[in-house]
């Protein structure tokens, strides 16, 4: 069976940063991603998102792109700094304008907008002002930032994510510092990571008694993780391949279904790991409306704690030491200009994995694809490879769907070729081909091939 549910949420996902330029326009304030960017070596090429692919200025012509392609959803994030440029205080008319425009224009196209409130884009002054991620009151100007959202969109928009990876942020910005702030540590990630789950607890808050009755939207968060497949079938690789994903997902999502981090993690961490008090477990727990996933690949897991560890190939750093789980990958397997690893397989485990260990939530696949060196010829992108890409994880989806588990949509990322972070422009996502120097768009094979599966609602179409 190659069919989707007849209600399946067909979309594409973008965020604010990586698309949007104009950032000194419409009275926007600095983040730390337009700070850390400026600083030299940062970034590949000396890349910014000052101009990316100019969606401020080009959102309408975006927007029929996506008409084009006949998805039902779009997934895109505002930047905390057109809202309230210096984080907590005035909210900026011109930034609530922009994003009005381009929430009407979807509804007008039948696009349902899914909006990310939080995706990495912190403004600077909250860096400066309260440290991060790692203040103390951070969480309440988060949630304070986005009771402004949902009292300005809340009307039109019914579909909140409160954050984007929590993960990453804990990971890579505070424990192997290669995004903002750049901090390397071994313990401010679980304390970023603990006031992320704050901040999240209080925005659904926020909604949830403010909002939810009148504007009958839903809220959610959407956390990223790999697939961990056991190297052998030793019960020391089977709990190496649990730990790590313990340490991955879990470490974000059972303090939401379950009210508190999984013991592994408690019982490695120690006294780096934060506890919760009684009020903000009841507050977390039950905080999500649905399972946000985003998901890129799969590595092998095998139990490391007798090993030396600079023998080790860790895929987690930072805080890789806590696990004691040693990754690896087939060289078999065809990998992407990411170095990751295709592998559709894993990703049907994980959703598995996913609907047994949280009870059969609702499941947003809130991104998945790929990056791979396009290039047009005579005007057109013939991108095979993503092509291949895309059947197999959408295949897999759809195979856990038949063994399951509750699938209710999925957000290819990305709509379109962008500023991929630390890899700057040199590595396209997108179904729509950027010209980073002209900015000119061109749908990809895959762009196409995307909108016939979505007219026919399965995976039974042309190549
Ligand atoms: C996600 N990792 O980032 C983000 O949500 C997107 O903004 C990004 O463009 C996309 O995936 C592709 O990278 C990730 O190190 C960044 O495991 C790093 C990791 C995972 C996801």
């Amino acid at each position: 069976m190659a069919e989707f549910p007849s209600d399946f949420i067909w979309g594409t996902a973008t965020s604010a940063y990586q698309i949007e330029g104009g950032y000194r326009e419409g009275g926007k304030g600095i983040s730390i991603w337009d700070a850390f960017s400026r600083i030299p070596g940062k970034i590949m090429n000396g890349d910014t998102g000052e101009v990316a692919c100019d969606h401020f200025h080009r959102f309408e012509e975006d927007v029929q792109l996506m008409k084009d392609m006949g998805v039902n959803a779009y997934r895109f994030s505002l930047a905390w700094t057109r809202i309230i440029p210096d984080g907590t205080g005035d909210v900026s008319e011109e930034g609530i304008a922009f994003y009005s425009k381009l929430i009407d224009l979807l509804l007008e196209n039948n696009i349902t907008p899914w909006v990310t409130l939080y995706h990495w884009d912190l403004p600077v002054a909250l860096e400066f002002e309260k440290g991060g991620w790692l203040g103390d009151d951070i969480s309440d100007a988060f949630a304070h930032y986005a009771d402004v959202c949902f009292s300005h969109f809340g009307d039109r928009v019914t579909n909140w994510i409160t954050l984007n990876e929590p993960w990453v942020v804990a990971m890579l910005g505070y424990g192997q510092g290669v995004f903002p702030p750049g901090i390397v540590s071994n313990e401010a990630p679980y304390i970023a990571g603990h006031n992320l789950l704050l901040g999240h607890a209080k925005a659904v808050d926020v909604y949830r008694n403010k909002y939810q009755d009148k504007q009958k939207g839903q809220i959610g968060i959407a956390n990223n993780c790999d697939w961990r497949e056991p190297l052998t079938d030793s019960p020391d690789d089977l709990a190496a391949a649990e730990r790590a994903l313990e340490f991955f997902l879990a470490w974000f999502a059972d303090p939401i279904y379950k009210g508190d981090y999984p013991a592994s993690m408690r019982e490695r961490v120690g006294e780096r790991l934060p506890e919760f008090t009684a009020g903000e477990q009841a507050m977390l727990k039950d905080s999500s409306d649905f399972f946000g996933l985003n998901h890129y690949t799969t590595m092998y897991a095998a139990d490391a704690t007798n090993k030396n560890s600079e023998d080790s190939v860790y895929g987690n750093g930072g805080i890789s030491e806590d696990q004691d789980v040693q990754l690896s990958v087939d060289p078999s397997w065809s990998k992407t200009t990411m170095n990751w690893a295709v592998v559709p397989w894993g990703f049907q485990k994980l959703l598995e994995w996913i609907d047994t260990r949280y009870d059969h939530p609702p499941i947003i696949v809130t991104e998945n694809g790929c990056a791979f060196d396009d290039k047009p010829e005579n005007g057109e992108v013939h991108d095979a490879e993503r092509l291949d890409f895309y059947k197999g994880y959408l295949a897999g989806c759809r195979t856990a769907i038949s063994n399951g588990a509750n699938v209710k949509g999925y957000f290819a990322w990305s709509f379109m070729d962008n500023f991929e972070w630390v890899f700057g422009y040199s590595r396209r996502f997108g179904m729509h081909y950027v010209d980073f120097e002209t900015l000119e768009r061109i749908p990809k094979s895959s762009a196409k091939w995307y909108a016939r599966v979505i007219a026919k609602n399965s995976l039974d179409v042309q190549g």
